[in-house]
């Protein structure tokens, strides 16, 4: 793999509206992305591994739970610095983003939010270093959009629960040391359990055969009367709107995220269009080239701007969830169709390993599908704002 050159475009100094934490936290991920991601992702997409080594410098930089209080280990940073994080992290790979985004939102969240002092205090510090490392699993076989259908349930046997069903498509489920499952009790309403490695009954068989995501583990978890200690149910909410409330913070990262893979697409671009030279002079000089390059820039500029306020109305607790779904849609599908149009201007080296290219658009399949597909959530955007339910 060639050096990592990126070079990050501001090109409405937005910069200036960064705290300097704000601006230290995203350098020291950048720098840690190209130390230690860049030179060995394209390895591991390409061998459909997913790279262990990084867990221990991602624990480091504070990306397992980085808005999570430094009391349970978390770096106590604020909303922006997260997002900002999640966006030179998937500059790098979406499958490292991921994985991330999993070990923050989908389960230090729900322990943190949902779960009781024990719970936060046994689980959160030893999540946070990455010395163990965590699954979440809302979507099963047949109920994907619409998780509240889920069928996975567990039944109280007095001095413990016993879990049946199975969960597909999770990140991380293959390696997971602790997985939080959603499921439904006798009376049908839905909780969060903690499931851990090794408790009989339960597997994580891998889902092979991925054309995205290929450094990023997927797996199934699969219970047949797994006995779960009464202890490790969540106490402090339930109903859909618990596993619900996880995807919304995974799902702030992600829009952040999709910015990263998108300028990690328009940088290679631009820099190719100025060195490859067709009929006599650099590319970059023909109208052509220079529209998909003026049209990224606008469309990454735009994001960046939306993101932003997204992440001052998540600091001040006053994002709501059709204000992310809306940052999360418009990101995943400005990315993809930047890596679309970056991937054009490399011609056949476009499709080579040698670039990031191909890689993040293929990663960029698989997000715009996961956390909410790219119609649900528009979806949701025309629910808030005509009151009028068109997903059932
Ligand atoms: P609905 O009746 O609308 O709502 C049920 C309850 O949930 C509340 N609620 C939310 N709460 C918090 N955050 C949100 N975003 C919420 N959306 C709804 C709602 O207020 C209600 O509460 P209550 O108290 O009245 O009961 O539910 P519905 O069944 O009609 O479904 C709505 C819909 C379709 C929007 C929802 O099911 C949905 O978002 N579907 C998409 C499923 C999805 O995103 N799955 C993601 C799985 S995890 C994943 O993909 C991880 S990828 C990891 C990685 O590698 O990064
Ligand atoms: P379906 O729900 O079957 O949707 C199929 C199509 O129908 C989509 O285009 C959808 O938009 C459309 N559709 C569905 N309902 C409607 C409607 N009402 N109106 C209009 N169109 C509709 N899940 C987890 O729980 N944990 C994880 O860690 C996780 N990681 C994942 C990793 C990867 C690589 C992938 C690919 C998925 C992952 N998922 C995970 C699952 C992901 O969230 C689901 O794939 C996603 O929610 C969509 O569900 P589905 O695949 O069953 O598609």
């Amino acid at each position: 793999m060639s050096s990592d050159l990126f070079q990050s475009p501001d090109y409405y100094q937005l910069d200036d509206l960064f705290s300097e934490e704000h601006l230290m936290v995203r350098e020291a991920t950048r720098e840690w992305v190209k130390r230690d991601v860049s030179p060995i992702i394209e390895d591991h997409a390409q061998r459909a591994e997913f790279p262990t080594e990084l867990i221990k410098g991602l624990a480091e930089v504070g990306a397992f739970g980085p808005y999570i209080p430094a009391e349970y280990g978390g770096a106590g940073l604020d909303q922006i610095s997260y997002g900002l994080m999640m966006q030179e992290i998937e500059r790098g790979d979406s499958g490292v983003r991921s994985t991330c985004s999993v070990q923050s939102s989908l389960v230090m969240y729900p322990i943190y939010a949902y779960g009781d002092e024990a719970q936060r205090k046994k689980y959160l510090p030893k999540l946070a270093t990455g010395e163990w490392m965590g699954s979440f699993g809302l979507t099963e076989p047949d109920h994907g959009s619409n998780p509240g259908g889920m069928m996975t349930h567990f039944k109280d046997m007095g001095d413990h629960y016993v879990l049946n069903g199975s969960k597909m498509w999770i990140s991380n489920a293959p390696f997971a040391d602790v997985a939080v499952v959603w499921a439904k009790n006798e009376e049908g309403r839905i909780h969060g359990l903690i499931v851990e490695r090794g408790m009989e009954g339960f597997s994580t068989p891998e889902t092979h055969n991925k054309w995205s995501l290929r450094a990023s583990a997927t797996g199934e978890l699969v219970f047949d009367n797994v006995r779960v200690p009464k202890e490790n149910l969540l106490p402090n909410k339930s109903g859909l709107g618990a596993p619900l409330g996880c995807l919304d913070s995974a799902r702030y990262g992600i829009a952040w995220g999709a910015i990263g893979a998108a300028m990690d697409c328009y940088d290679t671009a631009l820099r190719y269009s100025k060195e490859r030279v067709q009929f006599g002079r650099p590319i970059g000089g023909f109208q052509l080239q220079q529209k998909k390059l003026a049209e990224m820039i606008t469309e990454i500029t735009k994001a960046q701007t939306l993101t932003f306020r997204l992440g001052q109305l998540k600091n001040e607790n006053r994002a709501t969830s059709a204000q992310i779904s809306m940052a999360k849609r418009n990101n995943v599908d400005m990315a993809l169709k930047i890596c679309r149009d970056a991937r054009q201007m490399l011609g056949g080296m476009g499709i080579t390993g040698d670039y990031p290219i191909m890689r993040h658009m293929m990663n960029l399949e698989s997000v715009v599908t996961y956390e909410g597909t790219h119609d649900i959530h528009l979806l949701i955007t025309g629910l808030d704002v005509t009151g009028l339910n068109a997903f059932k």
